[in-house]
């Protein structure tokens, strides 16, 4: 489908008209654009309502979410203030544009001389990855007003997902459930981490806070000068939700230097290294609200996510590819396999994973 992209850009309020407009292929759910009017450089993404059904009510968190940020930062760091995400309205004072085709578009300030990795080999960038994402928890402790939305309902509800697994592999609608048997079997036989964290919740034995719900490594910048984090970007599923979700997202992405569609599975296991400089940095920005059953699950988060994605990547792969974008063949099942194996290694070292918190506490 051929978007009209001069005509979606100048329906914002940019500084300057935009001259030039570049896909940027990141992310596996919305499309992003790079603009530039001269002078600015903005991000214009096209949100995906097959994921995200309620587009006005991701919008709304959103504004919500970067002017509470924003207003706080002004106080507490001038300087960074500028650094963090900010809806650039369109010229009707909305915080999204709606195309003729039912298209919902929105547009984000481009954070200049800022980063993100893919993967990381570093100790110092974990550490400082984790910070952020407990500083962007902190951030939003005092979030006035109602909850936010839940932009996409059980996003984090692993039992449910389960169950969705299973739908779909007695549905098997691709035919690939043949190909794909171990990995089954392994989902089967590892279904009770997916209870633990939802039952604490019923039982309220760890408390739903605002969460990124998505903290994958690539998704907080540092600058490329000093190597400091910068802000924390992809918002769209901040929301209700565990402390150690995002934890457990880091875990995920920034313990292995392998990418999450790495074939060569010798390459994948969680490095105790880096797991430890995570350890130290979430503990450091999130610490000071931590309580001691969301300290305790913080090695058990990392499984739980990991092998969560596990489902979904297996999930999507049975159904025939519906969800995540791919960009090769069997590409579902290389994630699917890399998670697998993440979470081996994480359940192979979870006592002196454990430990390392303990340090780190
Ligand atoms: C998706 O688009 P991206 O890469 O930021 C997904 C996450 C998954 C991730 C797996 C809304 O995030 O939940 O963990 O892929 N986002 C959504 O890499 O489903
Ligand atoms: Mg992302």
């Amino acid at each position: 489908m051929a978007h009209d992209f001069p005509f979606l850009a100048r329906q914002f309020r940019t500084r300057g008209e935009p001259t030039d407009i570049a896909a940027v292929p990141v992310g596996h759910i919305n499309d992003t654009f790079l603009v530039a009017t001269g002078s600015n450089r903005y991000v214009l993404q096209r949100i995906n309502q097959i994921v995200f059904t309620k587009p006005v009510e991701v919008m709304a968190n959103v504004a919500r979410i970067t002017g509470h940020i924003r207003t706080k930062m002004e106080t507490a760091a001038p300087g960074s203030a500028s650094r963090q995400l900010a809806v650039v309205a369109t010229k009707d004072g909305n915080a999204y544009y709606q195309d003729a085709a039912g298209n919902v578009w929105r547009m984000y300030n481009f954070i200049e001389n800022a980063v993100t990795y893919d993967s990381l080999q570093s100790a110092a960038l974990a550490r400082e990855a984790a910070r952020m994402f407990g500083w962007f928890q902190s951030m939003l402790v005092d979030l006035p007003g109602p909850p936010l939305y839940e932009t996409i309902p059980g996003f984090h509800n692993t039992p449910r997902r389960f169950e969705r697994f299973r739908e779909v592999v007695k549905a098997d609608a691709a035919n690939r459930a043949k190909d794909t048997k171990a990995e089954i079997e392994f989902v089967f036989a590892n279904a009770a981490i997916c209870h633990v964290l939802y039952d604490l919740v019923k039982r309220s034995e760890i408390p739903v806070r605002i969460a990124h719900n998505d903290a994958k490594i690539n998704n907080v910048m540092f600058d490329t000068g000093t190597s400091e984090g910068v802000c924390v970007i992809d918002l769209d599923t901040v929301m209700p939700g565990l402390s150690v979700y995002d934890f457990g997202d880091l875990v995920r992405t920034a313990t292995c230097p392998a990418a999450e569609d790495e074939r060569d599975l010798s390459k994948v296991a969680v490095d105790p290294q880096l797991f430890e400089a995570l350890a130290q940095g979430f503990i450091e920005g999130a610490g000071p609200f931590l309580t001691p059953a969301e300290r305790q699950h913080l090695v058990f988060g990392g499984l739980l996510i990991t092998f969560e994605q596990m489902i979904r990547f297996l999930t999507d792969y049975l159904a025939g590819d519906v969800y995540y974008k791919v960009h090769r063949d069997d590409h579902n099942l290389d994630r699917t396999r890399t998670q697998m194996k993440l979470v081996r290694s994480i359940l192979g070292q979870e006592e002196s994973l454990n430990r390392l918190v303990e340090r780190a506490l």
